[in-house]
């Protein structure tokens, strides 16, 4: 029996769109089980050669130039917002006012009273949401989740959360948007601290109170001369000011009483995409590194006497999650299959009138600590997660 559509109107088309795209396309053939089948219906974007272009690469079946339109349109579903930062609150109320389900990139919103209106609004027009946290979708991760509910490493004492990466360490690289605050709000603390925010609530628990610092290294850089996603032209003869953080640094205590240091820069030479957490509980360790994202490096204190040491578990076998729907075991999959295991989770949820996890709640929290972290790097104090 053919499976119900479910309409998808992409704002975005670069970066995000790219991978989003490549995710509804794929899901139904590796979820077979997925009860709503994905249609690629309309792609969003200002310049209108750059999303005919993306819609044809893409596989679109038709474009729009304004997201307004798109919201308007009566064969759409699900609007779903891969565009920068700023743009995220307006594009989602509207979508939510018009009946549409919203999906939306993180931070879901450059600060915390845009999060709560983009919740509120979704909740009062009855509609699902979902927020791309896509490393809670890596295997390995959701394999520490079960592992921790076990009870595998006993009560959590410590997080230990770095993300770091080096793409701007050059000074002469160019003002692009997720360096300017009005665009993206901040700039390693939302783009990478607010992925170890999230993996930190999923894995550990809430964060009651943070204390810590927003750095800036290099206080100018070439204004833009052309852009696209992480790369861009620089304009040597023009140069403007950073208004965002090159490095987030804080700690944090967990309501359940266990703490954590959180460290994000986009300044540590060599590391790619080295998003990685250590958890260390009463009876045990666990270490994931993004760079290695099939991976789960286990400790417990069973270890035959003599024997001890942390073991590397393959998440690749049919029993661990997500990974059954692609490969035999040690085939590895990668970063665009956090997606495809996020889209479906989404849909499958809406197909059985459920909130997909994580949502605009999830969102909206984690812009609340987010800008506790900021409030601290200017009063010096602990701040509460309100
Ligand atoms: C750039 O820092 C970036 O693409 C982030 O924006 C993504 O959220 C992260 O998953 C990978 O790095």
């Amino acid at each position: 029996m053919a499976k119900k559509a479910i309409n998808i109107g992409l704002v975005g088309y670069k970066f995000m769109g790219k991978a989003h795209s490549n995710a509804y396309r794929q899901v139904g053939r590796f979820f077979p089980e997925l009860e709503v089948s994905p249609v690629l219906k309309a792609i969003c974007g200002r310049d209108e050669q750059g999303v005919r272009e993306a819609a044809d690469s893409l596989g679109w079946e038709s474009y729009e130039t304004d997201w307004r339109k798109l919201i308007a349109r009566d064969d759409i579903d699900v609007i779903d917002i891969a565009t920068p930062g700023n743009s995220h609150v307006d594009i989602a109320i509207e979508a939510a006012k018009a009946g549409k389900h919203v999906f939306c990139e993180k931070p879901i919103a450059t600060e915390a009273g845009s999060a709560k209106r983009m919740f509120d609004a979704v909740n009062s027009a009855g509609v699902k949401h979902a927020v791309f946290f896509n490393y809670r979708k890596a295997p390995a991760v959701a394999l520490a989740k079960q592992l921790i509910e076990q009870g595998v490493i006993g009560d959590i004492f410590h997080w230990r959360g770095t993300y770091l990466q080096d793409w701007i360490v050059d000074p002469d690289f160019p003002l692009v948007w997720r360096l300017r605050k009005e665009v993206a709000g901040s700039g390693s603390h939302g783009d990478l601290a607010a992925h170890l925010i999230d993996s930190a609530r999923y894995l550990v628990g809430e964060i009651a109170q943070v204390t810590g610092l927003l750095e800036t290294f290099i206080k100018d850089r070439p204004e833009m001369a052309s852009s696209a996603g992480l790369s861009g032209e620089a304009d040597l003869s023009r140069r403007g000011k950073v208004t965002v953080d090159d490095q987030s640094l804080f700690l944090a205590r967990f309501e359940s009483g266990a703490t954590g240091s959180f460290e994000a820069t986009r300044l540590a030479p060599g590391r790619k995409n080295y998003n990685r957490f250590e958890i260390n509980g009463s009876k045990g360790s666990l270490v994931f590194n993004m760079e290695r994202m099939n991976e789960l490096e286990v400790y417990t204190e069973d270890n035959a006497a003599g024997a001890y040491g942390f073991r590397t578990i393959q998440a690749t076998a049919g029993n661990h999650p997500y990974a059954g729907h692609y490969w035999p075991v040690a085939h590895i999959i990668g970063y665009e299959h956090t997606f495809i295991n996020f889209v479906y989770d989404a849909l499958h949820a809406i197909a059985n009138d459920q909130q997909p996890s994580p949502n605009f709640l999830d969102g909206y929290i984690n812009n609340l600590v987010l800008d506790a972290v900021e409030r601290s790097s200017r009063s010096g104090n602990w701040e509460k997660v309100q």
